[in-house]
This record gives structure tokens, sequence and C-alpha cells, in this order.
């Protein structure tokens, strides 16, 4: 059975637009409860490490330098079937190609600054949430 947790960032693209308002308008719309939230900046360090998967491709270092470029909103999101729902929700990885009303056809700029990070498994939110947040930090 799926889980119900997910983990989000609200990117540096969109908390420099002053979408954060908007955006998280748009996660409590859809449903989901916030059970974990902060404005942070990550360091190229976190940030290589949040995004290994992705060292071996060709925009990994372009990816790092943008998402510690300046302060990320992240958060833990919980609602039934949340991982597959929050992807539903902010479109696709390319914001030309994302569904109408979803957080990307509304705030991305482009594929690198697509202005939300959604977890993609039961499993990488689990290790997301726990990346950025305490047990403690969690309700
Ligand atoms: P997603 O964020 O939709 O899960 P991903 O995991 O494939 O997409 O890639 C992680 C991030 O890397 C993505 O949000 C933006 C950046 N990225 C992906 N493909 C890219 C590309 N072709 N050029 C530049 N940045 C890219
Ligand atoms: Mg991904």
């Amino acid at each position: 059975m799926a889980g119900n947790k997910t983990f989000t960032m609200i990117k540096p693209d969109a908390v420099k637009a002053g979408h954060i308002g908007a955006i998280l308008a748009k996660i409590n719309e859809a449903g989901f409860r916030i059970v974990a939230m902060k404005l942070t900046k990550l360091s190229t360090e976190k940030a290589g490490e949040f995004y290994e998967v992705h060292k071996e491709r060709p925009f990994y270092g372009e990816l790092v330098d943008f998402m510690s470029s300046g302060p990320i909103v992240a958060a833990v999101l919980e609602k039934d079937n949340a991982v597959e729902d929050f992807r539903t929700l902010i479109g696709a990885t390319n914001p030309a190609e994302a569904a109408p009303g979803t957080i990307r056809a509304l705030f991305a700029k482009s594929i690198g600054e697509n202005a939300v990070h959604g977890a993609d498994s039961d499993e990488n939110a689990a290790r997301e949430a726990s990346f950025h947040f305490a047990a403690t930090e969690m309700f």
C-alpha cells in the first residue's frame, strides 16, 4: 500500500519570485497537511548530497549550484497516496510539458528552475524528510 507522506522543497526560483504563499495554498487546497516546514538554505555540499542519485547526469553541477543559490522551503506533507498525488499536483519536470493548473505549469521558469521538488517514492520521501528534519520536528 502506498504511504501517506511525501517530501517537497519550494526551490530558490519560486522563493525569490515571491511564490511561497501561492504554492502553499495550492498544496493545502489539494488536501495535503503540512507536518514539518522550514525556510532554509542548502550549502553546495548539502545540495550535492541531496541530489547524489543524479551525480552522473550532465545537469548535476548546474542543479547543485541552483539549489544552493538561495533560500528554499523544505516541508513534509501528509495525505493518502501522498507521493503519487503530489507528483500529479506539481506536473512534469519540464514546465513546458506540465499539465495546465499544476504548480510547475503556473510557477516554474524552466526545466532546471522548476519551482518545486517532489519525492518520487515512499522510500525517497522518508530519506529526504529525515535529511532535513529531526523526528522531533515532524508533527
Ligand atoms: P523531478 O524533479 O521532476 O523529479 P528529476 O528527478 O529527473 O526531476 O531531476 C531533478 C531535477 O534536476 C529537476 O527537478 C530539475 C533538474 N533537471 C532535470 N532534468 C534536467 C535537464 N535536462 N536540464 C537541466 N536540469 C534538469
Ligand atoms: Mg526526481
